[in-house]
């Protein structure tokens, strides 16, 4: 939740080509620029320095630079993401995570594990087994967390109808209050915490991050602004309707930590 880095990844050219299952039409480039600026600036008013990381043609999902690594405090983990499409970008992240974690661990195949599936509380994190991530991926992440003294534990969230990942329907906003949409209720799993519910419907709005003192929230959910902001917490609504069209949130644009 205290961050003071962040990694980006400027949208490419063929950002419009990516694997979607939104039926919100295709995105406008221009668009999306503008939105992924203001993110940018967003996540600078929360104190981040940013390292913005070129375009890479050919890889039209790298701006949703989440799911190629997880980072923690301890160490860094490249993933081995799941869509054979986004298979190559963890490895164009690697030498910018060589510059900054001494630790760096990494997926292995046949494992695979997109960050959009890993979410941490605290000391502990959830893994979703999931389209992208197979069991056998999050069995390496957890043995990697623990070995760095995290407690992880797997949560099936196939059986679940339209979570790409664990976090397209979860988030942790601190202080135990945790954000799920409606189809992760089933699951039971977080029921210890203080649950904000999502409706189905608005489960785009269950995907907000938590950085520093504020909250970063899609915007046209006004209802969940309120019941966020009641709990006392700083918002920042955001534009995100590009990269919801290509079935991405606002954790997926950003690789948060703490130097
Ligand atoms: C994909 O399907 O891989 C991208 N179009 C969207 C990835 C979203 N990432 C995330 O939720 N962590």
């Amino acid at each position: 939740m205290n961050f003071n880095r962040a990694i980006l990844r400027t949208l490419s050219i063929d950002f419009a080509s990516g694997i979607t299952s939104a039926d919100l039409g295709k995105p406008s480039f221009d668009k999306a620029l503008i939105q992924h600026q203001a993110y940018a600036d967003a996540l600078r008013h929360c104190g981040l320095k940013l390292t913005m990381l070129p375009a890479v043609d050919g890889y039209p999902d790298s701006t949703f630079v989440e799911d190629v690594a997880v980072l923690t405090e301890r160490g860094a983990i490249l993933t081995n993401p799941g869509a054979a499409s986004r298979n190559g970008e963890a490895v164009l992240i690697k030498p910018v995570l060589e510059g900054v974690f001494s630790q760096i661990f990494a997926i292995t195949a046949p494992g695979t594990l997109d960050g959009g599936d890993v979410c941490q509380v605290d000391d502990h994190f959830y893994i979703g087994v999931s389209e992208r991530t197979n069991g056998e991926g999050a069995r390496q992440l957890k043995a990697i967390l623990e070995s760095l003294h995290y407690q992880a534990a797997l949560v099936d969230i196939r059986p679940l109808p339209g979570v790409l990942h664990l976090k397209s329907a979860l988030a942790y906003l601190g202080e135990r209050y945790m954000l799920v949409a409606e189809p992760l209720r089933q699951v039971r799993v977080f029921e210890d915490y203080h649950i904000l519910e999502v409706a189905a419907a608005e489960m785009y709005a269950a995907n907000c991050i938590r950085v520093n003192d504020f909250v970063l929230m899609a915007a046209g959910y006004p209802k969940l602004q309120r019941r966020v902001k009641s709990l006392g917490y700083r918002l920042i609504v955001l534009e995100m309707s590009e990269f919801q069209k290509m079935d991405g949130g606002l954790s997926c644009l950003s690789l948060r930590f703490y130097e």
